[in-house]
């Protein structure tokens, strides 16, 4: 009888979703920082829990033994994104890194072709190399790209299937066929508006980090003591920031940068 311990076993995969979850997001906000549009919307990861490997090891006839050499979805990264062309963009950034911090090993287009479920996403066969305590470990990995509409779409139908284990009636069958289309249609619809909708996002976030600046320049004057010209600036602030344009919340941070530089010079005299 095979022992196996879990918590060993699966802590390299553990680590491998942790780094890639890192990495995923510092590219998301190189984007954000950047004032650019981000083709990563979130990203999540999980762990297989045991009952589930040994569930699928059941269903695929996988001896105990076999289990960490034959499953290819212990570790799971999911990256959704807003847009269909933002899947393939991510499918492009990590292609570029491949033979660097990861290696390919198997892409599966399911958007381009549709699982008989009515299934889209994007994934990714990944090994990923870990340092741990122990020594050098190659872990595999899934990476699953899907937009949100086919993210809702597949969480609603798993949920389904979990529940039928495999005897859903097939009026249901139908329905989450008609449902996934239904999905794709939303989907292909937002993309043609993809240029519009990411231009309003990018005025938001430069917004976003312009006040980010000014409340920052305006607490700098704080640290140095000129309590009146904060108190000043604040005031200033508060009745321009819901109206303000973008030009004039410029304007308004460039007076707080020239004065922060100023004060800075003095300050250090
Ligand atoms: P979990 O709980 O998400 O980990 P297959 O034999 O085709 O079922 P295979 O060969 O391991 O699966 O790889 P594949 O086809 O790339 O699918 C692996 C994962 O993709 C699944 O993992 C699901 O997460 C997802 N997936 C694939 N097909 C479907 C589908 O029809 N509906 C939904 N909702 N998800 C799907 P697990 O282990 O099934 O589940």
């Amino acid at each position: 009888m095979e022992i196996i311990n879990w918590k060993e076993e699966l802590f390299p995969y553990k680590q491998a979703t942790d780094e890639l979850y890192v990495k995923f997001n510092s590219i998301k906000k190189e984007y954000i920082d950047l004032e650019q549009h981000s083709p990563i919307e979130l990203v999540q990861t999980r762990v297989k829990s045991i009952a589930s490997i040994l569930d699928k090891a059941n269903k695929r006839d996988i001896p105990l033994t076999k289990i960490f050499g034959t499953l290819e979805d212990i570790a799971g990264v999911r990256i959704t994104c807003k847009f269909v062309e933002d899947i393939y963009k991510v499918v492009q950034l990590i292609r570029g890194r491949d033979g660097k911090d990861l290696i390919i090993k198997e892409e599966e287009d399911y958007i381009n072709n549709t699982k008989s479920s009515g299934y889209r996403s994007y994934h990714i066969t990944i090994k990923y190399t870990i340092i741990t305590a122990t020594g050098v470990k190659e872990i595999p990995c899934e990476i699953q790209i899907r937009t949100m509409a086919m993210n809702f779409w597949a969480t609603i139908e798993h949920s389904l299937r979990y529940k039928y284990n495999g005897n859903m009636p097939k009026h249901l069958k139908q329905k989450l066929e008609a449902c996934a289309e239904a999905s794709f249609k939303l989907d292909t619809e937002m993309g043609t508006i993809r240029d519009e909708i990411i231009e309003t996002q990018k005025i938001i976030q430069t917004k976003e980090n312009l006040v980010y600046e000014i409340l920052k320049n305006i607490q700098n004057l704080y640290y140095i003591g000129k309590l009146e010209e904060m108190n000043k600036f604040n005031r200033e602030f508060i009745d321009l920031y819901q109206y303000a344009s973008i030009e004039q919340l410029h304007t308004f941070n460039s007076k707080l940068q020239t004065l922060a530089n100023l004060y800075k010079v003095n300050h250090l005299e």
